[in-house]
């Protein structure tokens, strides 16, 4: 077998593993593990999916990982539609997806460009290296999210910060004339996403590199701040059972690739 085919195998037998977790047939999980998160599928990615990268730190993890998350399926922006409905779908309504900033449960059906409709929201703002919706960063399903048309709006291409006033139609957001700051149980999952684009995207494809800093005002600047907060914001807001389940929805339906810092938030730290 050639290096080039071992390269390419090997993310094969990561989704394989994985599959057998999920779908029960792999050995089942000691009983202390919570119910949503079997400890062996953890174990299982470990042994494959994440082989190269572990026991690496700095630019040499960085450098692991985006080769092992680069190696993956790519959607259209229309297939997105389709493929928010099941990553974001509401756990206790399959016919809902839950919006982002405002956390509301709303019809999957319901999406498009009117008024309180959902549409899809860039994490990483598509301006932020000008990427738009080509088929590439700007369909990343990893930092897309179904969100509130007039609340995708307000918070347009801004970078993250603390402060602000507090959104009317989405209580527990904030924002001012330079920043937005999601609620509180999803701080986490912004920041991680943001720095999952950090690591995908580094400049060696037709997209610029995209790498956040401790700024905001950072316009068409393939930059996203502010790296301190998204930090902070990491560690106050661990992985939940919706962000974990998304992550291995993506990865088994639609990309075949995972967000690392979901699977090892210890990684954010050990980068920047
Ligand atoms: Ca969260
Ligand atoms: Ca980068």
């Amino acid at each position: 077998m050639s290096r080039r085919h071992q390269f390419y195998a090997r993310p094969l037998l990561a989704t394989a593993a994985a599959v057998a977790v999920l779908a029960g047939t792999a050995a089942a999980a000691p009983a202390d593990t919570p119910p949503d998160r079997p400890a062996t599928l953890a174990a299982a990615l470990d042994d494959t999916y994440y082989q190269d990268a572990l026991g690496k730190t700095g630019t040499e993890l960085k450098a692991a990982l985006h080769t092992i998350i680069s190696d993956q399926t790519k959607l259209s922006y229309s297939q997105v539609w389709d493929a928010l409905k099941a990553t974001d779908e509401d756990p206790a309504n399959s016919s809902n997806v839950i919006l982002l900033y405002t956390g509301r449960s709303q019809s999957k059906n319901d999406n498009g460009g009117n008024a309180d409709q959902w549409n899809r929201e860039h994490v990483w703002a598509k301006s932020h290296g000008d990427f738009g919706t080509a088929t590439g960063p700007g369909t990343d399903i990893h930092h897309l999210r179904p969100e509130d048309v007039s609340v995708n709006s307000a918070r347009g291409n801004k970078d993250f910060d603390n402060g602000g006033s507090q959104l009317g139609e989405a209580p527990g957001n904030y924002t001012d004339g330079d920043s937005f700051e999601p609620r509180d149980a999803v701080k986490g999952d912004v920041a991680r996403m943001i720095l999952y684009m950090a690591v995908r995207y580094e400049g060696n494809d037709s997209f610029a590199d995209l790498e956040p800093n401790d700024q905001v005002n950072n316009g068409s600047a393939p930059k996203m701040g502010k790296l301190s907060v998204l930090k902070q914001w990491s560690q106050e807001d661990p992985p939940d059972a919706f962000e974990k389940r998304r992550n291995d929805v993506i990865f088994e339906q639609f990309q075949h690739n995972r967000n690392p810092f979901i699977d090892h938030p210890e990684w954010v730290g050990a980068i920047w």
